[in-house]
């Protein structure tokens, strides 16, 4: 039974051991594989700053074989229920990301909330939070130390400490401890859902490898976020028959 409750209060909803282990096997050589080249490709923002690629569906890197398995992947039973609870009204999807940990091992992590980098005054930022659906379905391929979040922050502000420390002013640091904090460690298995829009921070370690799939409502506002290249072809779309893609 999925715990709507829990999610509406707290903004994340996580589900140890949701997937059978045979069932991330097909999709890992994908990863796996996107990841070799993206370390290529990016190896320079990889050494210096970068701890995650994202848009796997447009990257040429990949067949067309394996573009159609990811997208199977994203629309399949697993997440449809989970999306059809979660959102109030019409989603899609957004896109994905890929987690790992920086090359430098002294590199900090930062507390954000992922519509700061919207261009949003902070005044739109709080209105927006109040009504605005953007979801992570983070799923590990490793054991790994998680996610820190702080529940509740879906849908409410910082406190004043906490925007000091996410925006990093006023003599704080943006990887300082929050004490609302609250650590959610992921196993192989496990899926994590939880806003995009609360205070989070990813926890590095353990060489993490982590898919995230990112679904937003359907609204004129968030529209313009999606990049068609990361959709099915209408050709592709077919095949496919779901409603997450443009
Ligand atoms: O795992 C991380 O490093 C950060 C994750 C995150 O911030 C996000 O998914 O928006």
């Amino acid at each position: 039974m999925i715990q709507l409750n829990s999610y509406t209060t707290e903004g994340y909803l996580y589900i140890p051991q949701f997937f059978q282990l045979e069932e991330l096997k097909p999709i890992e050589p994908i990863l796996t594989k996107f990841h070799q080249q993206w370390l290529i490709d990016y190896q320079e923002d990889y050494r210096t700053r970068l701890i995650n690629s994202h848009s796997l569906t447009s990257s040429t890197s990949l067949s067309e074989e394996e573009r159609m398995l990811l997208f199977q992947f994203i629309a399949g039973n697993h997440f449809q229920p989970l999306l059809s609870t979660l959102f109030p009204a019409k989603f899609l999807f957004l896109n994905t990301q890929l987690f790992f940990d920086p090359f430098n091992t002294e590199q900090k992590n930062y507390w954000h909330r992922d519509i700061q980098y919207t261009g949003m005054s902070i005044e739109e930022q709080q209105k927006s939070i109040l009504t605005q659906n953007v979801l992570h379905f983070r799923i590990p391929f490793q054991d790994e130390e998680g996610i820190e979040l702080i529940p509740g922050t879906h849908r409410s502000w910082d406190l004043e400490e906490e925007q000091d420390v996410r925006l990093g002013q006023n003599g704080k640091k943006p990887s300082d401890a929050l004490v609302r904090g609250k650590q959610i460690k992921l196993k192989r298995g496990d899926l994590l859902i939880f806003s995009a829009n609360m205070i989070h921070r990813g926890l590095y370690g353990n060489n993490r490898f982590s898919l995230d799939l990112l679904f937003v409502d359907d609204s004129p506002i968030l529209r313009p976020f999606i990049d068609s290249k990361n959709h099915p072809t209408s050709k592709e779309k077919k095949q496919l028959n779901s409603t997450l893609f443009l």
